[in-house]
């Protein structure tokens, strides 16, 4: 096992997306001031660091992802001043400040890209990724790759007759990583911002830099365009750049990096993390959150498989054992957990299924059944999740219980991922639009972005103005900060708790993995523990189901070898042989 001691081992980690977190002059868009004025609840939290969603200067083609200046803060947030003074308060209060780095791509209208395109021997034309095409047609591409976000990765450049690259949207060219001018700037820019005293970066799909040599088509049986990972992602390029950055901008430094890195394999991850190859202290796998996505990809939704979960869990619990890891549930682009990975509509239902047919009282029945089970799935997930090997990320709103945003129509959508899959789908005809939103409801990156819930004045707390840029969630009078504040039973009082143990016990940080149950279809229950120290460990079991369960012989064995003493439950009458729905225990 790897245990080397690092702060950020044992620092939970808030992501704060600062659009939706809280907007201080009325514009209905969060920004850096409305962060600065919401400090003493993440001190309260308790986490000791905060990544930041990109605060860039950006058109917000892609919500800051398509930067257009590094080192220049974006208008609707505020200025440097206000960021240095985020810095300072944070820090005052012991919490780290980790930025997102994106430099797989900038915004077209970067300095770079506005100077590369401007003729092909500017000296910014390969800081970009350039091609002659067959033409200008549809079909006439350098090559048959598709984009994440449009059907091609390429478009033409009427200035010079070529064609360049951007695996996200057209507004989002991608940076060529072979040419070393463009590395230096990169890491000047970064070098920069340490500097300025941040403690890290999450990097922005970080393995996507390098592209195989010559960019081959995607294997493909006709014509239309192939989305093709094996060409642009974990190529061995990678490991160079990413040796080189760690060299040039964290070598004599305590920073930490966590790379996003989407289609990697458990050996590429091992690779990646491992301490002595010195490129990424840990990574976003993507494996977790795939597991309810078809063969079709994401908008392929299938059903949630607690068994295949679990699988995938073990598989990364064994690379975090020699390497680390990240646990997450959700981020800005992944819907909520509690609409995702629990049935709670099944389990209200099924609460009050005694009530006669149309009987008085029936939806107040099904919304206080509802409410007691989204509380209590809530903690269950929390430390079925944060209580494994590895560092733990909480999305905003993970912490009170959102929830999925059910939008009323496409036209509710501000995400150019979800606009861009509606807006091809309708052109299918049929009932293709209906079934593209149906998916966007359950999938699409909204459901993340709506606004933090505060209380339950106007607009959930989370502006002062009339319309904030995303629509609230219309649950924000049952489920918001200022109610679960005064209540000890409340999820958010049990996020404290879980984050306040995973930074400071140490069998929760640097103790092994162990699945007590894996070929159960409903409990998850599993085992940490310092090999030096078994005593010390603990035991998490979890019924992620809806029904009560019996508990397992092997399991009833594993509680009584230990002493018995409940860190963590999640209701308040417990039968030692039977699992409530959703039902957590965590015993020492
Ligand atoms: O959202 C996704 C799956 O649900 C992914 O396809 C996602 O687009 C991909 O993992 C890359 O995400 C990152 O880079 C994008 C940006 O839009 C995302 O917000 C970011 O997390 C381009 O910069
Ligand atoms: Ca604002």
């Amino acid at each position: 096992m790897h245990n080397d001691r690092k702060w950020w081992k044992e620092s939970v980690i808030y992501q704060l997306y600062p659009r939706s977190f809280q907007d201080s002059n009325g514009d209905g868009i969060g920004d850096l001031r409305g962060i600065l004025q919401r400090m003493d609840y993440l001190e309260q939290l308790g986490i000791r660091a905060i990544w930041l969603n990109p605060i860039y200067k950006s058109p917000n083609d892609d919500m800051g992802y398509d930067i257009s200046d590094y080192r220049d803060i974006m208008d609707e947030f505020g200025t440097m001043a206000d960021f240095d003074e985020l810095l300072a308060a944070a820090h005052a209060r012991g919490i780290r400040i980790i930025m997102d780095l994106v430099v797989n791509h900038t915004s077209d209208e970067h300095a770079w890209f506005v100077e590369a395109r401007k003729s092909k021997d500017n000296p910014y034309r390969d800081f970009y990724i350039w091609r002659k095409g067959k033409g200008k047609e549809p079909g006439d591409e350098p090559n048959n790759w598709a984009s994440f976000f449009t059907p091609s990765a390429w478009t033409y450049d009427e200035a010079t007759d070529e064609y360049y690259l951007h695996l996200f949207s057209q507004k989002q060219p991608d940076l060529n990583w072979e040419n070393p001018r463009l590395r230096e700037e990169v890491y000047r820019m970064m070098n920069w911002w340490m500097d300025k005293g941040i403690d890290g970066f999450r990097m922005d799909v970080i393995n996507l830099i390098a592209k195989e040599e010559g960019l081959p088509d995607g294997a493909s049986s006709g014509a239309g365009y192939v989305f093709c990972p094996e060409h642009f992602a974990n190529q061995e390029k990678l490991h160079d750049h990413l040796q080189e950055m760690r060299r040039r901008c964290f070598d004599g430094r305590d920073a930490m990096c966590v790379g996003e890195t989407p289609f990697s394999s458990p050996e590429t991850g091992s690779r990646l993390m491992d301490p002595e190859n010195r490129e990424l202290d840990m990574i976003f796998q993507d494996a977790l959150m795939e597991v309810d996505s078809g063969e079709g990809g994401k908008w392929n939704v299938i059903p949630f498989s607690l068994k295949e979960w679990k699988r995938r869990v073990r598989t990364w619990q064994q690379v975090a054992e020699n390497t680390w890891g990240s646990l997450f549930w959700s981020n800005h682009d992944q819907p909520r957990p509690l609409s995702r990975f629990v049935d709670l509509d099944a389990a209200a239902r099924a609460a009050i299924a005694n009530l006669p047919e149309g009987a008085q009282g029936q939806d107040a029945a099904y919304a206080a059944a509802f409410e007691t089970l989204r509380t209590r799935a809530a903690k269950m997930l929390g430390a079925a999740m944060h209580l494994m090997r590895g560092t733990s990320y909480i999305f905003q709103g993970e912490e009170i219980g959102m929830l999925n945003m059910p939008f009323a129509s496409p036209e509710d959508l501000r995400d150019i991922e979800s606009i861009n899959f509606y807006n091809e789908e309708c052109k299918k005809g049929g009932d293709a639009a209906e079934k593209a939103f149906q998916s966007i409801l359950k999938k699409g990156r909204d459901n993340a972005r709506t606004p933090m819930q505060w209380d339950d004045s106007a607009f959930a707390g989370f502006t002062m103005g009339s319309e904030p840029w995303e629509k609230v969630n219309p649950n924000y009078q049952s489920i918001n900060v200022a109610r679960q504040m005064e209540d000890p039973d409340s999820v958010l009082a049990f996020y404290r708790q879980l984050i306040r143990f995973k930074q400071t016990d140490e069998a929760a940080v640097y103790g092994a993995f162990r699945d007590l149950l894996p070929e159960d279809e409903d409990l998850f229950a599993y085992e940490r523990a310092l090999p030096e120290a078994p005593q010390d460990g603990f035991l998490v079991i979890c019924n992620f189901s809806g029904a009560a369960k019996p508990v397992p012989e092997t399991l009833r064995e594993a509680v009584l070898a230990r002493g018995g003493e409940m860190l963590f439950s999640n209701v308040k009458e417990r039968d030692e042989d039977v699992l409530q729905p959703f039902e957590l225990r965590v015993i020492r």
